[in-house]
């Protein structure tokens, strides 16, 4: 039996169900308590999460006799996968179908940034489409602009294809490792990340939250990118100081900003950054589309079955 944490797409159902596997799905519309989550885990033998459950040592202790947790995300930062290792639970992830989705809302983001377009949408509604002047409602265009990458895997190379191909934008980067075939497909350069802020003209993130990129991007990060260079963030809202964001397009330190993750999330109402003409926010909707839902959902059913068989996941992240 698996529990699942949230309504998921058709396609992941199904295959538990001919695989004859049971489960149950909490529908509200409401986050679990950590409490919940472990009651819940304790009447089942595997997790389907959704939605960045905390799934930490305490969890982990607490349900040491699920067979597998299965995340509906490629982002494992909500995870402590050496404890899971340690008690030998197999943790499974679903990378790449959703790496598409996730570059085109940063490409989406960047365009619309550049243009005002979300700001311009909001002028119309509230009835001040006004006078035309061509000096007003002017944006900036991306041809030819510099790219630059943090973690460019595998939703970052989509990313930096689409924007070679839409405006041949040269491509610099900075990873933990060097990536070969950024390099001779896209002639990408590996630059430090000093030189990556100050350097890029747009800056997108593509890397995993951990300890070593969580609040990289502060004060003294902003005041090193170029004043007119836009900031992307679909990876996690962590990454980023949203008061220093604010405080950096406000005086004018960077250009604009483009965010589908916050911090915290859901982002308040009322936030400033919601009024800027510079800055598109959208709702960590990155791989909200069909088709990579839907492919999510069967990989996350997949790591399912194998776990409760005993067998390897087909997309595992640890090795127990
Ligand atoms: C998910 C994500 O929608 O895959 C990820 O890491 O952030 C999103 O695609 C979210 O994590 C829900 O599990």
């Amino acid at each position: 039996k698996v529990f699942i944490t949230r309504i998921i797409p058709e396609t992941g159902l199904e295959l538990l169900r001919n695989a004859g596997i049971q489960y149950t799905e909490h529908r509200e519309k409401r986050h679990l308590s950590p409490e919940e989550l472990i009651a819940a885990c304790k009447t089942h033998d595997a997790l389907l999460s959704v939605g960045g459950n905390k799934i930490n040592a305490a969890f982990l202790q607490a349900c040491s006799h699920l067979k597998v947790v299965s995340l509906m995300a490629v982002g494992y930062d909500n995870v402590d996968v050496p404890a899971a290792t340690a008690l030998k639970i197999p943790i499974g992830n679903t990378p790449g179908v959703l790496s598409n989705a996730t570059a085109d809302t940063a490409f989406l983001l960047m365009l619309a940034t550049a243009r005002k377009a979300f700001y311009m949408h909001k002028v119309i509604g509230r009835g001040e489409w006004g006078f035309f002047e061509p000096t007003t409602n002017l944006g900036i265009e991306l041809n030819g602009r510099t790219l630059g990458v943090l973690g460019l895997g595998k939703i970052g190379m989509a990313l930096a294809k689409k924007c070679r191909g839409a405006f041949d934008m040269p491509l610099i980067y900075h990873n933990r490792h060097r990536n070969e075939e950024a390099e001779q497909l896209l002639g990408a350069r590996y630059v430090s990340f000093e030189d990556l802020l100050k350097e890029s003209d747009v800056l997108s993130l593509h890397a995993a939250l951990t300890p070593e990129t969580a609040g990289k991007f502060d004060a003294a990060a902003f005041a090193q990118m170029k004043p007119g260079s836009i900031f992307i963030n679909t990876a996690r809202g962590a990454m980023h100081n949203e008061q220093d964001l604010l405080a950096a397009l406000e005086s004018k330190t960077i250009w604009g900003a483009g965010l589908d993750v916050t911090n915290p999330e859901p982002m308040d109402q009322n936030n400033p950054l919601l009024n800027m003409p510079n800055v598109a926010v959208l709702p960590h909707i990155g791989s909200a589309t069909v088709e990579a839902r839907s492919g999510m959902a069967r990989m996350a059913a997949e790591n399912i079955i194998a776990g409760l068989k005993g067998e390897a996941l087909p997309y595992g992240v640890n090795k127990v």
